[in-house]
């Protein structure tokens, strides 16, 4: 269906196309990451256009807190305020990437208005694409979509549809990839849990989480490209409500076979979601920790093995997330690193920015609070297209143990 560019003021519009409808090569085009650090060539930015607030589904229950009117109450369109700040913010994001010669594309426009039904499920509608951090995943000079596990998120990857194929033809050496779908049916959650959680306390849910209960169960292979942290050869991978121990093994056995070398993290989080504002590279030999969400015991070992050095983040500028926020305050970690030196960090973070300092980093301040509500912080709210730099071996001394996907399997 054709949408109105008014709704998607900010959305890249179609690839120009021969009548074949092949794209046009976009010269110089270059699709590789292998990290969060080496030096930023090409990102693409996401857009708050026409965001919604789905109904709550059985995965998203799980982060929202209860009594929040996300769980429901709120669902519908976000405010056209809300949105053209959220843009203004975005757009000043964009601008400042561009002004250091990084090239930046936006998602395209889909309706997420639209009531998203499928055999299995229904829901009131799609979500956004202001963090495209969450769907898509680099992997050397291949792109992959996410499954996902949020019903209002199934079909978020259409936004990308059209920029990976541009993509696909521009540079011969790149793939794009799209995970197996998932399901997301009421089989693919615990609904007992996903029905009590609203009544359980904070205590209460840390207890299922350190057993690794979470809504989302074994039925589909399930992960958001959030939850994966690249460092060269070795990839980290959070399993939580997002991603399952099955879509850990799909990363492995896709991964593995092509030299990378596949690990879990788990960390003591009531609802872990996203590795990106709980532990973060930000240069060869350096990770930031937050401090609320310490590594489970022995996780430690594969950093201090290779002489990594785990600091833990001050604590962020804000008591509370903005309201309709999904993510948390420690957003204030969650940063974009423009080089080894470089990164990108929310304006009014003071702490956060005085702690990149002291590391030796010249701190960028990019105004995005106002955006944090469409899906997240500053790596959120990009994905990887071209990072210089070759997949490096950060990690030679390579031992079994707490790392490894046995060591979880139930
Ligand atoms: O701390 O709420 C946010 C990560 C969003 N990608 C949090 C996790």
């Amino acid at each position: 269906m054709s949408i109105s560019n008014d709704l998607y003021p900010n959305a890249s519009l179609p690839p120009e196309r021969k009548d074949s409808g092949v794209p046009y090569v976009r010269q110089g085009l270059h699709v590789e990451s292998y990290n969060d650090f080496d030096p930023l060539r090409h990102v693409i930015v996401g857009i708050a256009d026409n965001q919604h607030i789905p109904e709550a589904c059985p995965a998203s229950n799980e982060k929202i807190p209860a009594g929040s009117p996300m769980r429901g109450g709120k669902a519908g369109r976000r405010t056209q305020e809300s949105i053209e700040r959220a843009n203004e913010c975005l757009n000043g994001f964009a601008k400042i990437l561009e002004d250091r010669n990084i090239i930046v594309d936006r998602p395209g426009a889909v309706d997420w208005h639209e009531r998203i039904t499928t055999p299995d499920f229904s829901i009131s509608s799609g979500f956004g694409v202001m963090p495209p951090r969450d769907c898509l995943l680099t992997m050397g000079k291949s792109m992959l979509m996410a499954p996902m596990s949020f019903r209002s998120r199934y079909f978020e990857y259409l936004a990308y549809v059209d920029l990976m194929r541009e993509y696909f033809e521009s540079d011969p050496n790149c793939m794009i990839e799209q995970a197996p779908r998932p399901r997301l049916s009421d089989d693919s959650f615990r609904m007992d849990y996903v029905a009590a959680y609203e009544y359980l306390s904070d205590a209460e849910t840390m207890e299922r989480s350190l057993r690794k209960e979470y809504s989302t169960k074994e039925t589909d292979i399930l992960f958001d490209a959030a939850d994966v942290m690249r460092l060269g050869k070795d990839i980290f991978v959070q399993h939580g409500l997002t991603t399952n121990l099955a879509g850990i093994r799909w990363i492995k056995r896709k991964y593995e076979s092509q030299g990378y070398r596949v690990h879990t993290l788990s960390f003591e989080d009531n609802h872990p979601i996203h590795i990106d504002a709980t532990f973060c590279p930000l240069r060869p030999g350096l990770m930031l920790l937050n401090p609320n969400r310490p590594l489970f015991k022995g996780q430690r070992e594969i950093f201090e093995k290779n002489d990594w050095e785990i600091v833990e983040a001050v604590s962020p500028a804000w008591d509370n997330p903005p309201a309709l926020c999904y993510s948390s305050t420690w957003l204030s970690m969650n940063t974009l690193i423009l080089d080894h030196k470089t990164v990108c960090v929310e304006a009014s973070e003071t702490g956060q920015m005085e702690q990149f300092d002291k590391l030796g980093f010249d701190v960028i301040p990019v105004d995005l609070r106002d955006a944090y509500a469409f899906g997240g912080g500053l790596h959120c709210a990009t994905a990887d297209v071209w990072r210089e730099g070759t997949c490096e071996d950060y990690f030679p001394n390579q031992f079994s143990g707490a790392h490894s996907l046995e060591h979880w399997e139930y």
